[in-house]
This record gives C-alpha cells, structure tokens and sequence, in this order.
C-alpha cells in the first residue's frame, strides 16, 4: 500500500488514523508501540530519526510530528478537510500549534495523573494545576466556536477540528470536566462521535 501509517492507537497515532479514516484513503497500520525499543530499531529510525510515533511513509516520503502528519493528509486526501484558502491555511496552523503549545502538555499531565501512573505515583495537586492551566485557553476555544458557526475554520468539519479534538479527547480518559464551557464541550462530542474518529478508536481495542 502507498501509504504506512507507524504507530498503535493508544498513541498520539490516533490523530493520523483519525485523519486517514476521514480521508477516506487506503493505508497500511504499521502497529509500532513504545514499548520494548521497537521505536529505536534502525529500520523505524530511518522512517523517524526521533524515535517517536506517529510517522507515515507515504509512497517513499517519510513525515513526522503529528499535526504536520494531518495537514500533509488533509491537503493530500482530504478534498474540503483541507484549508482551500490561504487564509484557511493560515488559521490551521494556527489552531494545530495552539494546541500543542497551550493545552497538550497540561491535558497530558492530568491524564498521566489520573489515569496511567501507578495509583502510587498518582498526584491530584498535579491534575488540579493542569485544569487550572488549561482554563484559559480552553475559555479562548469557547469564544472562536460561539464566532465560527461551531467549527474552528471555514464553517465547516476540517483539520483544524480534528487536530484540536484528537488532543483534547484526552480530556475524557483524564476525567476533566468542561461543562464550563459548554459550546466546546458539545464540539469536543460531536467530532468523537464521528465515524472516523470511531473507527480510528476502534484500533485501539
Ligand atoms: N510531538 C510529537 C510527539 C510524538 C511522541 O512523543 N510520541 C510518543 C508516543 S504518544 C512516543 O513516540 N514516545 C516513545 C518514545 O519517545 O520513545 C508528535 O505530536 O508527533
């Protein structure tokens, strides 16, 4: 198959199999874990020379870092998943480094507090600065869905949604409550809800 797709679901390779169910295309799973070296053996490390999933090998052009990963297969295979404006492009990227920068590391800090620690090394002072850190940025998502129709760009489903939901679906797992911001809460639903979010959850099992 042309397109390879490293990485189990229960990594941050659910983004890019979310993605490529979107798409629509037909892809190889190469089910790589973190466990055990597989991501340092020579071979992957050719495929990503940072030993971290996902990555794609798309017909021979190798691609790492997961948002990256998604705009490539948006733009690639994803017709109107794609930004069809520079503008849209602009906005994008926008929310893809907004949400690695401002809410990845706290949603994960929780999750790894609440639910993949041992129970001993578990620490809710820890979840608690997380959910407070995230609260800002989290009111700023809130704002731009109540202005963008309950979409991030173009008043409809793109990457830009898929790429701030597969981070924030963390929220669920780490328990974190966001009835305080119910517009975000309701899109964080409905992008989970669709088929190929299923789909790519269903990988994971
Ligand atoms: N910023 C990268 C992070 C990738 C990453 O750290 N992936 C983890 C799995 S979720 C990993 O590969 N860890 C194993 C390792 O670093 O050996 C991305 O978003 O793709």
């Amino acid at each position: 198959m042309a397109l390879k797709i490293y990485g189990v679901a229960q990594s941050r390779a659910y983004r890019a199999l979310w993605m490529a169910e979107e798409c629509g295309v037909p892809y190889e799973h190469v089910k790589i874990s973190t466990q055990g070296g597989a991501t340092r053996t020579p071979e992957f490390l050719a495929v990503n020379p940072n030993g971290h999933i996902p990555a794609i090998d798309d017909n021979g052009r190798k691609l790492w870092e997961s948002m990256a990963i998604n705009l490539y297969l948006a733009k690639k295979y994803g017709k109107d998943l794609a930004p069809r404006t520079v503008e849209e492009e602009g906005q994008a990227l926008q929310w893809s480094f907004w949400v690695m920068t401002e809410c990845e590391k706290h949603i994960l800090q929780a999750l790894f507090h609440r639910a993949m620690l041992p129970p001993d090394k578990r620490d809710e002072k820890v979840v608690a600065a997380s959910v407070e850190a995230l609260k800002a940025p989290m009111q700023v998502l809130e704002d731009a869905l109540k202005k963008g129709n309950g979409h991030l760009v173009g008043g409809r489903f793109t990457v830009a949604d898929l790429n701030v939901a597969s981070i924030l679906s963390w929220a669920r797992p780490a328990r974190i409550d966001f009835s305080h911001v119910p517009k975000a809460a309701d899109w964080l639903k409905r992008c989970a809800e669709r088929p190929a979010a299923r789909e790519a959850r269903a990988l994971q099992r």
